[in-house]
């Protein structure tokens, strides 16, 4: 094969001083002449590279089936056929004398998206016959080809992965359920289509005849996040006769694909556990109110939602319907503290329909989850004690008792604490789990309370301090106990009452108690000891409450009547 050109010529790459330029015009020159006009005869083909691609895959070998596009021309320019003209291109198999033997010949070696001129001497042309009405006897013969597409019946799928993702756990296999971005072109770089223009990944079954052969085949054993080159030859592919319009017949195909999502239909939830508490009395069953925060990410890593971005916990009931299916399952049989990952497939999270703007249809979720508390709205104060060697004398209800306690949120957030917090058991000062957690301590015990929300500040919380449907614990030390009165008193006698209690009380003689009398009278018995005021309460309100209770016509002062009155219903409380 003789080749020229001006693209070897040595002179070309020597230094830009006038005396080489000449020598380089000299050069350009000998090789005009030497190539145009060509001599005559050919011995042999010519070919002229008119362009060579700086990418060559492979070369057309004899055999190969090729798609490419020509003009025939005689040697004086004359067009006698053309591809283009057909808009199609010319497919045929190399080396198989279905083309004339000098196109057999110099087709071997081109690449995609070389151009070519090559120049046919008659002999192996249409030699003295010429052929029909547009080839004369003995023409030389000249074809400015553009070789477009290469592919061999030997082919196989070729699949190049340029990006693959440090963590590979899983790829797909046959039957799975994929999403995915590609752009499709040609093997000249034609581009017929791409999910990317549509915004859209394409969703599909993979393995199952869903997809094209090659396609099919290609996508196998692919992980979310890989991107890879699957090149298939036409039989894999749309075969003789493309598809629409962008897709010619005999076409090989270039997908450059990104994988975004995997699944199976027949999955279940994946659950991983990242971190676990040391301590986990109970985990997690149907119908346990949860709080918990988390991360919503796509199986590609794409976050959709953060409670953490909101910053509060996520709420609600486990196993009841009121999250995704997956989420119900994953969210059980979990401790307080733990971290876990949850992988919820499509058919256990949004569908096909997806939702919102951030969840795809068929998408497969990631929950990264952190257990913040979960209580069962049947649960009771959890007590756990440690008690002093000497441990008598236990609280009840009406006992007043001063306790150190320090506050916290599952977690271990901060929510308070103090010295010391008086209290009347029983008395509602404080929430319901706490008088609980406080009764039957003796002075000295310490106790850690874990208390559900509906016996401590229920769904709402307090404002700034408590979340809602927070459990709290409570770490408390009883530091003193003053013992209470028996339940409904708020005044006792310690012995016997004197008989003239009246005339005891009334100091200035003039038949009526009044409300300084009164009052005198009963802070003088509880100080001398004969009487008792129940304790952690104003005694001044105590007293007064008493004498409003005896004064029956309100009227400011206690006559004996309304003494005796008084004292003849039995029963009654917080009297004399
Ligand atoms: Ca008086
Ligand atoms: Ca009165």
């Amino acid at each position: 094969i003789f080749l020229c050109g001006t693209d070897n010529n040595p002179h070309y790459s020597s230094s830009p001083h006038h005396w080489d330029q000449r020598m380089i015009l000299l050069a350009f020159l000998v090789t005009f002449v030497a190539c145009n006009p060509p001599p005559l005869p050919l011995d042999d083909i010519v070919i002229e590279k008119t362009f060579t691609p700086d990418r060559c895959d492979r070369m057309v070998k004899s055999g190969d089936f090729v798609r490419y596009h020509y003009i025939g021309m005689f040697p004086d320019g004359k067009k006698f056929d053309s591809s283009y003209d057909r808009s199609t291109t010319y497919n045929v198999f190399v080396g198989q004398k279905q083309l004339i033997a000098g196109m057999d010949k110099a087709l071997v070696g081109m690449c995609v998206n070389e151009r070519w001129m090559i120049k046919i001497p008659p002999q192996l042309a249409y030699g003295k016959d010429g052929h029909g009405d547009n080839i004369p006897a003995d023409s030389i013969l000249h074809f400015d080809v553009l070789m477009l597409d290469i592919w061999n019946t030997e082919d196989k799928v070729q699949i190049k992965t340029y990006h693959k993702p440090e963590s590979c756990g899983r790829t797909v296999q046959v039957s799975d359920y994929i999403r995915y971005h590609y752009n499709g072109t040609l093997l000249d770089g034609t581009l017929f289509d791409s999910s990317h223009t549509r915004m859209r990944t394409y969703d599909t079954y993979v393995g199952i005849g869903w997809l094209i052969a090659g396609m099919d085949q290609g996508l196998l054993e692919m992980c979310v996040g890989e991107k890879r080159i699957i090149t298939l030859p036409p039989f894999l592919g749309y075969g003789e006769n493309g598809d629409g319009s962008d897709i010619p017949a005999q076409a090989s195909l270039v997908f450059d694909v990104v994988l975004l999502d995997l699944h199976n239909p027949k999955d279940e939830i994946t659950v991983e556990v990242q971190s676990l508490p040391d301590h986990c009395p109970r985990k997690s069953v149907v119908g346990d109110f949860m709080r918990y925060h988390y991360n919503g990410s796509l199986l590609d890593g794409t976050f959709f939602d953060s409670s953490y971005s909101r910053n509060r916990t996520y709420d609600t009931y486990i196993g009841k319907g009121y999250v995704i299916a997956g989420m119900d399952q994953g969210l059980l049989g979990v401790c307080i503290g733990e971290h876990r990952r949850i992988v919820i497939p499509p058919h256990l999270a949004y569908g096909e329909e997806g939702t919102g703007t951030k969840i795809p249809g068929s998408a497969v979720l990631v929950f990264v989850v952190h257990i913040i508390d979960f209580h069962n709205p049947s649960d009771t104060v959890e007590i756990t004690s440690v008690k002093p060697e000497n441990c008598s004398n236990n609280t009840k209800r009406g006992d007043f008792v001063k306790y150190h306690y320090n506050a916290t949120l599952m977690d271990g957030t901060y929510i308070g604490s103090t010295c010391t917090y008086d209290v009347v058991l029983g008395a509602g000062q404080v929430v319901i789990g706490m008088e609980q957690g406080l009764i039957g301590m003796c002075v000295g015990e310490k106790r850690k309370l874990v208390i559900p929300p509906h016996l401590a500040y229920g769904e709402r919380g307090v404002d700034g301090e408590v979340p809602g449907s927070a459990v709290l614990v409570f770490d408390v030390e009883l530091v003193d106990l003053e013992e209470g009165l028996p339940e409904g008193y708020m005044f006792v006698w310690n012995s016997d009452v004197t008989p003239n209690l009246f005339s005891e009380m009334d100091k200035n003689k003039d038949a009526q108690v009044d409300a300084t009398e009164f009052s005198d009278y009963i802070f003088q018995q509880v100080k001398e000891g004969k009487g008792r005021l129940a304790p952690g309460f104003d005694p001044q309100r105590i007293i007064e409450n008493m004498y409003d209770n005896q004064d029956r016509n309100k009227d400011g002062r206690i006559t004996e009547d309304e003494f005796k009155l008084k004292a003849d219903e039995a029963a009654a409380h917080d009297e004399l």
